[in-house]
């Protein structure tokens, strides 16, 4: 018998749907992990019954999918993505209307989804496959934190197989939120290489952050910096969110794209270097995030340049069923991944 793994709040816990017996396991994670993440009562079971529904519609009708479980970041909450490499959905509307269904029950468990779930959206394409975003949020309105902003993030730990130690399946990959009064600050970290190490890493990563996350980027990164001395050391960027901008720090192959009218502006450029190890001298540098515009910043667990395989019509999608996309088609599984993606939903400053 291994010993129980302390799983990290952060990280996104993947069930492959490969067997009938799937959608019970999904359904009880589901439950466990509602209760994870500060929901209480009849939001447990609604998160188990939309876990089920998502699992049981993938058995039935998809060749071969998986759930994600993990929390509604920022703020607390279940985010819970259905992604399945089946035929994908003919009408996307119809599907989501109870009583409506291409193949039995499909409509009826996805109408059900919408109406348990905070919110719910749906990325799907014939011969592709079909992304299901379905989020559970403690509040009404969705998350207190980062007003006008939605914002979805996993974190994914490397798939190596099924013979491993429990430890082995902790992600060294992190990301972190913070509400410091200079503004809603993100970090994503990557410690080096994967397994208890880079977890090991990540994690003193984000202890650190929670501590100094008010701090100027610059010395923020430098704190991170000396913290993770000893440990193996990570590519980390540190982001700012302020009202008219977003600021970013950070040294080593985190990456960043922002996506504008559903093409791919700029790129984040970070400098050279290891936090715990080399990092030269901080630069912060400017980007301009407009209403409507999505900034995704991910780890090299995602294939790089994703968007120039993406369909164009994946590059408008929200923040949730853009990373479900991100999660389902351009993971490398053989490294721990993340993605965080911010979309601003209304203008924040006038003079935009
Ligand atoms: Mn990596």
């Amino acid at each position: 018998m291994t010993a129980p793994v302390t799983i990290p709040e952060y990280q996104t816990l993947s069930v492959p749907i490969d067997h009938e017996s799937a959608v019970a396991y999904a359904s009880g994670l589901a439950r466990e992990r509602a209760a994870d993440y500060q929901l209480s009562g009849g939001l447990i079971e609604q998160a188990a019954v939309v876990a089920s529904e998502l699992a049981s519609n993938i058995y039935k009708h998809a060749a071969g999918g998986f759930l994600l479980l993990g929390p509604a970041a920022p703020g607390a909450g279940l985010h819970i993505w259905a992604l399945d490499t089946g035929p994908g959905m003919a009408d996307l509307q119809q599907c989501l209307v109870d009583g409506y269904s291409t193949t039995g029950t499909l409509g009826a468990g996805l109408g059900a989804v919408r109406r348990m779930a905070t919110d719910a959206a749906i990325w799907s394409r014939p011969a592709q496959g079909t992304v299901i975003s379905a989020r559970l949020h403690a509040g009404r309105g969705g998350p207190a934190t980062l007003p006008g902003i939605d914002a979805a993030a996993f974190c994914l730990a490397a798939d190596l197989g099924r013979d491993l130690s429990g430890d082995d399946m902790v992600p060294g990959d992190a990301y972190a939120f913070a509400e410091p009064p200079a503004g809603a600050t993100l970090l994503v970290v990557d410690g080096l290489g994967h397994g208890p190490d880079a977890a090991a890493a990540a994690s003193a990563a984000v202890t650190a952050f929670g501590a100094q996350a008010d701090q100027p980027l610059p010395g923020l990164l430098t704190y991170l910096h000396r913290a993770l001395r000893g440990t193996r050391g990570a590519a980390a960027t540190v982001l700012r969110i302020h009202p008219d901008r977003i600021d970013s720090c950070g040294v080593g192959n985190i990456s960043g794209v922002i996506l504008r009218a559903g093409r791919p502006g700029q790129q984040l450029v970070g400098q050279p270097g290891t936090l715990g190890v080399r990092i030269p001298a901080p630069q912060v540098r400017p980007y301009q995030l407009r209403a409507g515009d999505t900034l995704v910043l991910f780890s090299d667990g995602i294939t790089s340049h994703w968007w120039r395989e993406a369909d164009g019509e994946v590059l408008y999608q929200p923040p949730g069923t853009l990373l479900g996309y991100l999660a389902g088609w351009h993971r490398c599984r053989h490294d721990d991944a993340t993605a965080v993606a911010l979309r601003p939903t209304r203008l924040r400053h006038a003079a935009d």
